[in-house]
């Protein structure tokens, strides 16, 4: 069900050769274009966590970002190679004032950094296509009240110069925190992830932030884009969810994930088992995240760190002191101000919110 979406699914890690053909092979059944296994190189510990997670006492970050070469890219096609210069987003539509906003005017607008986390809303539990960044932009309000919004209008349509296409009622996209992107992480944009502007509209999925973007329509009749179009949802708001990432050294790729620890050594389970992850919800700050080792017969309270946007990942981990060998059974929920997690494994074409189960063999 979900090939389709993960079609053009390209994952950009510095790791082993061997593990990053398993990543592959785990991501999905669908055709995955693999171009870029030359230059990898290897690297222990995922870079997600740099931390010295080991130790209780070291604070959790504010923020942790996504490198670049980590963050996932989803294009329906080609990404679009657009002419920064040339560039030009229109308003148009049901609108008083057609206009028309060059690169110039974009860069001398008022301009905003804040944290958002991307997700797509084909990742399954625990996939990969989830990153973090801080971003730069302008506020689109300010242009679309030039433009003049007729009172007909009941939705917006949002266009990339690839011919994607998404629609979200004109309360979500007049919102103040809806900005027109040019930055990620202090540089420009890259090509895959929509130079020269893309839009962003917190709380959504990745398919509500359309990239390269060139047209905004102001529609007085309701229209389904690209991907609702195939039965994704059509709101795409993201739910209160959280996601196992990291079990001691292994990093976490998917529901089917085994990890199997020494006891002896360095990262022999003896010495305690660091689990770590990050949980999300569509506006709504994340109040806990829950961590059961036994299925959920019982839970434990995370340690957690506290964004201060709710559109930015919460950050947790646990550390855990096994008393005994044998096979564990990991779930973590996540609770926010609006939403517990449901407790089912299930992935949906409304984004997947189930609890992640991992399976964690301690050797004896
Ligand atoms: N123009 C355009 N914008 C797009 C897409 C696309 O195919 N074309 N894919 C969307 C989807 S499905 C996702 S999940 C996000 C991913 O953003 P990223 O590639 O920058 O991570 O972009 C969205 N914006
Ligand atoms: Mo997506």
């Amino acid at each position: 069900m979900l090939d389709n979406k993960l079609r053009y699914l390209t994952i950009f890690r510095p790791v082993k050769r061997r593990q990053l053909l398993k990543q592959l092979l785990q991501t999905s059944g669908g055709l995955i274009a693999a171009s870029f296994l030359g230059g990898c190189q290897s690297k222990a510990i995922d870079p997600l966590f740099l931390l010295n997670l080991l130790n209780p006492d070291d604070r959790l970050p504010d923020h942790i970002i996504t490198p670049l070469s980590e963050f996932y890219v989803q294009s329906y096609a080609l990404a679009s190679r657009v002419n920064a210069e040339t560039w030009q987003l229109k308003l148009t539509g049901a609108v008083k004032q057609p206009i028309a906003l060059d690169f110039q005017t974009i860069l001398q607008a008022p301009q905003e950094a804040f944290y958002l986390t991307m997700e797509c809303i084909g990742n399954p539990a625990g996939g990969n296509l989830i990153g973090n960044a801080q971003w730069t932009g302008t506020p689109l309000l300010p242009f679309l009240q030039k433009a003049g919004i007729e009172e007909g209008a009941i939705e917006f349509a949002l266009k990339g110069a690839d011919y994607y296409e998404t629609t979200l009622p004109v309360s979500e996209v007049m919102r103040p925190d809806v900005r027109l992107v040019h930055q990620m992480n202090g540089a420009p944009l890259t090509t895959a992830h929509g130079y020269p502007v893309r839009i962003l509209i917190p709380g959504h999925f990745g398919q509500k932030q359309p990239k390269w973007l060139i047209e905004i329509e102001a529609l007085t009749k309701s229209k389904r884009g690209f991907w609702e179009h195939q039965g994704w949802s059509n709101t795409a708001e993201i739910p209160t969810h959280s996601l196992i990432r990291q079990v001691q050294e292994a990093r976490v790729w998917n529901r089917h994930h085994q990890i199997t620890l020494r006891r002896d050594g360095e990262t022999g389970w003896q010495k305690g088992v660091l689990i770590a992850g990050v949980a999300l919800d569509k506006s709504a700050p994340i109040q806990s995240i829950q961590l059961s080792l036994d299925e959920g017969a019982t839970w434990q309270q995370t340690d957690r760190n506290r964004p201060d946007s709710p559109h930015e990942w919460t950050l947790w981990r646990y550390l855990w002191q096994p008393k005994q060998s044998g096979n564990y059974t990991l779930l973590a929920q996540a609770t926010s101000d609006q939403q517990q997690q449901p407790l089912d494994d299930k992935d949906s074409k409304d984004g997947s919110s189930g609890v992640l189960k991992i399976q964690v063999t301690l050797q004896a």
